[in-house]
């Protein structure tokens, strides 16, 4: 006899299939029984975080962080759900898969495609640092593309407000992927998250037009020492203007390392650049997180 199937829901959400599996959150395919919205729900384990102090400290900033944000090239955070074992952060379903499997799957960009995605990338990231955001863990696998191409950066989980940075404004926790990670990240001397997420962008582009990554090696410390060298080298076929901005990007101090205004004076940048054209949003406020976290049987922060 063949039984009806079981659809889960969470709210108003009917939940599908897994879509992928981090340490601490599982990421699955959900629909807004509503609206026939698609959302991705990143589910977390209670328990889980609250066992780990740092953890929840994590959680409850990414939370925090993605509330503040509003901007089309940033995925969404619709609101956050909690029963009394799981939280479910509900956000835009980015339905292009990740940035990182294109560059797999057609190998290096041309200049102009590698242009319109780096665009939209500074321009984002520009946004978020005006709002006191850092990422700190840029990288391609955190570039999402909606259906229509358009890039969608995720993955807040390790960014800081500045106001929780230390008092000297400088933030000191090591985090992020090596070989996207800026010369003083790794020195651990404190750093300034927003020059540290433009090199981040800078490597980017350099794998967005190569197809490679500028710092390689398998011994990490090899790899440590050619980032703060700033040792490598652009592909021959690079067009001059390309090559400039990466070497300009690619300063390995950060103080005299290119700031988003210059970038946005660059002559290779500036080609056919549109600055997205969005809506603000009302600034949230940052204590009802806390809710979520409260050992009630569901609550509900409703954000849109
Ligand atoms: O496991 P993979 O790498 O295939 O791309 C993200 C990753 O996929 C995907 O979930 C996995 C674990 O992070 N993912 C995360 N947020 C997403 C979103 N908002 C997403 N996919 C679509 N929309």
């Amino acid at each position: 006899m063949n039984r009806p199937k079981v659809q889960r829901r969470v709210g108003k959400y009917e939940v599908g299939k897994t879509i992928g599996q981090g340490t601490f959150a599982k990421v699955r395919y959900a629909k807004n029984a509503e609206t026939g919205e698609s959302v991705a729900l990143k589910i977390l384990d209670k328990q889980k975080l609250l066992k780990n102090n740092k953890m929840s400290v994590q959680i409850k900033r990414e939370i925090s962080t993605m509330k503040l944000i509003n901007h089309p090239n940033v995925v969404r955070l619709y609101e956050v759900l909690a029963s009394k074992t799981k939280i479910y952060i509900v956000l835009e379903f980015a339905m292009g898969g990740e940035l990182v499997d294109k560059i797999r799957h057609d190998g290096r960009l041309k200049e102009d495609g590698a242009r319109r995605y780096f665009q939209q990338l500074i321009n984002a990231v520009d946004y978020c640092h005006s709002r006191g955001v850092y990422h700190r863990d840029l990288k391609p696998e955190n570039l999402l593309l909606d259906g229509q191409g358009n890039l969608k950066i995720s993955d807040f989980g390790l960014s800081a407000l500045s106001r929780q940075a230390g008092g000297d404004g400088l933030l000191h926790t090591t985090c992020g992927t090596p070989n996207y990670a800026a010369p003083e990240v790794l020195g651990d001397q404190g750093y300034d998250g927003a020059t540290a997420d433009l090199w981040s962008c800078g490597v980017i582009l350099f794998e967005l037009l190569s197809g490679h990554l500028p710092f390689e090696d398998s011994n990490l410390l090899t790899l440590y020492n050619k980032i703060t060298a700033a040792e490598y080298n652009c592909p021959y076929w690079l067009s001059p203007g390309a090559k400039n901005l990466i070497v300009r990007i690619l300063d390995p101090n950060p103080t005299t390392r290119i700031k988003v205004p210059e970038i946005l004076e660059d002559a290779w940048f500036k080609k056919d650049y549109k600055p997205a054209v969005f809506e603000e949003r009302e600034e949230a406020k940052l204590d009802d997180v806390e809710d979520v976290f409260k050992d009630s049987e569901v609550s509900h922060i409703y954000l849109i």
